[in-house]
């Protein structure tokens, strides 16, 4: 019996020592797919410098870092060599290339660890096990080299190998075409470059259409993608292909390149001027978010990074090409994907971190002003029907400027079929307030003479001519702001005193619900509403009488106010 136990025991021993080789052997084994090659590889590479095949060198801490993949395999990129080939000179003043700390950028790693910024309810979300792959395309500048290479590490060190199809590096014209030669040599990067300056707008359709995957994925040049940064993002995409998704966007020092988590309940938002700004979320919606992993719909976004279907973004007609340089073009965009039929949201559980400056380091070839102004106005002659009145009011700059033509992108609204510019404040942006109108001063004419007030009780005819204010207790006050049923001067309201023929009518301080100010026009005469008399010059005081079309004492002419 005890023979048993024991002969029990030695098989249960020996079988528990062969489960726990063949666990490590399984772990450790070549994988067939490219991708799950190199992410094994990598962990044994990255831990243990160069890993001799076939030797098992498995340690506890390759599981513990899951998603580290050695990028380098494989390739002839030397970092150093490209790093080194471009460093900041003794005494140079480090921001003046890039507008942040370069001396701080090039001192970090290019594999630095940052923390992991997600609500911790982030980590137990869930996604498909086969979410499509992605193109990320990264357009730059006159980029730093120490934070491109961190933006590209970054992405193929903190993502699944197989959701990276590629990175499209799209060289807009930087003055040193090595950097992105370069850069190519690492397995997966491909370099693009423009042979002449074309904006971020331009390079990003240019790498667009160079992508294979079918979802897009675009990032600033100065970035670190955090932990299962890109998950989420593709899960909501592959969900719905009309969503445009973006990270919440984590600020990365431009001092000391630290990287701090940026506040979770921010949306993007806009004013009249179409200046970009985060937000609050609507209070409303604050209170019902029980869930602090859900999406956060935005009016808008920032613009650099997001995550977009590519057959979506070709069908919502990619961006506007005559946009140059930078700027507007995360407005046309935003616009553009609410109103024809998609949607853009911020997911919490996505984190970039971003380089963000107070000034731009490279120059604008038509001067930075007239540029943003160009863009934006494309935007609010395009999209925003009549509100864009409003932005005019508040960039009174923008008018007269030229723009170019526009007629292709409103050919394609048409086509596309896109709801008005009133559907997106009312469904999308109702926070946005909309300034009262401007009140049109107007003269009311009766051939060259124009009713004026001389103070409140006083109404006559005067010559039109000569300055004249608008105000009832200033002498001859010939303006007046006609808005139905008010006929008003300041605060002063035309009213009759009686509503018999021969009433007469005098300013009264404003009430909009007094029956004795309402008047409404009637052919070329103002008819007071309840009365249904006419307002008449006859001679002597200004009074109501029945209305006779052809009479002249009761013809006024209402024109702008000069
Ligand atoms: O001529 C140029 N060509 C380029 O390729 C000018 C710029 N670029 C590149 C540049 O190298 C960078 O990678 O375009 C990218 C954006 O330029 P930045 O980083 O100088 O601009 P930014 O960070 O201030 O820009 C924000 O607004 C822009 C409006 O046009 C773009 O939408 C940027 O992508 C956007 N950046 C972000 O959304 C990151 C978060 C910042 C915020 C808010
Ligand atoms: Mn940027």
């Amino acid at each position: 019996m005890r023979r048993i136990r024991a002969n029990a025991i030695a098989i249960l021993t020996v079988a528990w020592i062969l489960g726990t080789f063949y666990y490590l052997w399984q772990d450790n084994k070549p994988q067939t797919s490219p991708s799950s090659a190199s992410q094994s590889r990598s962990t044994a590479t990255r831990n243990h410098g160069q890993r001799h095949p076939g030797r098992l060198d498995i340690h506890r801490e390759d599981r513990t870092i899951p998603l580290i993949v050695n990028t380098m395999q494989g390739s002839h990129f030397d970092e150093k060599a490209y790093l080194s080939g471009k460093q900041l000179k003794a005494g140079e003043d480090p921001y003046r290339e890039h507008a942040f700390n370069q001396q701080e950028s090039d001192r970090l790693s290019s594999e630095r660890a940052i923390r992991d910024t997600r609500h911790y309810r982030c980590a137990a979300v869930t996604f498909d096990p086969d979410l499509p792959p992605t193109s990320v395309v990264i357009t730059f500048h006159n980029e730093a080299r120490s934070t491109l290479l961190r933006t590209i590490k970054s992405v193929l060190l903190r993502s699944p190998p197989s959701l990276i199809q590629e990175i499209i590096l799209v060289d807009d014209f930087s003055s040193d075409s090595e950097d992105c030669q370069l850069l190519a040599q690492i397995p997966k990067v491909k370099c693009l470059r423009n042979g002449r300056r074309e904006g971020l707008i331009r390079s990003r359709v240019r790498g667009a259409e160079a992508a294979t995957a079918s979802i897009l994925t675009f990032l600033d040049s100065h970035c670190e993608v955090n932990t299962e940064w890109l998950q989420p993002m593709l899960q909501r995409v592959r969900e719905d292909h009309t969503r445009v998704v973006s990270p919440i966007i984590d600020v990365i020092s431009l001092d000391n390149f630290a990287y701090l988590a940026a506040s979770a309940d921010l949306r993007g938002g806009f004013d009249w001027s179409l200046h970009f700004k985060w937000e609050q979320i609507p209070i409303d919606q604050k209170m019902s978010r029980t869930d602090p992993t859900q999406p956060i719909r935005t009016p808008v976004i920032a613009g650099g990074i997001f995550v977009m279907d590519k057959g979506w973004f070709n069908h919502l007609g990619q961006y506007d090409t005559q946009m140059d340089i930078w700027g507007g073009e995360n407005f046309e965009l935003s616009f553009r994907v609410w109103m024809c039929g998609g949607s853009l949201e911020i997911l919490p559980c996505s984190r970039v971190g971003h380089v963000f400056r107070k000034r731009h380091p490279y120059d604008f070839p038509e001067g930075n002003a007239l540029t943003y102004i160009k863009n934006t106005k494309r935007a609010a002659e395009v999209w925003m029907d009549e509100y864009k009145q409003y932005y005019y009011a508040a960039r009174p700059s923008a008018q007269g400027k030229s723009f170019g033509s526009i007629a292709e992108r409103l050919e394609l609204r048409r086509r596309l079929n896109c709801n008005s510019f009133r559907w997106y404040l009312d469904n999308v942006y109702p926070e946005l307030k909309v300034p009262e109108r401007e009140p049109v001063l107007s003269v009311l004419r009766q051939g060259s003479l124009c009713l004026e007030s001389r103070g409140l009780a006083n109404l006559g005819l005067g010559e039109c001519k000569g300055s004249a204010g608008s105000t009832p207790t200033t002498p001859c006050s010939r303006k007046w702001i006609i808005a139905e049923p008010l006929i008003r001067q300041q605060d002063h309201c035309l009213a009759i005193s009686a509503f018999s023929s021969g009433s007469k009518v005098t300013l009264e301080p404003c009430n909009q619900k007094d029956s004795r100010q309402k008047w409404k026009p009637k052919g070329s005469s103002l008819q007071h509403q309840v009365s249904g008399l006419c307002l008449d010059s006859q001679p002597g005081p200004v009074v109501i009488s029945q209305c006779r079309p052809q009479l002249a004492s009761q013809t006024w002419d209402p024109q702008p106010a000069t």
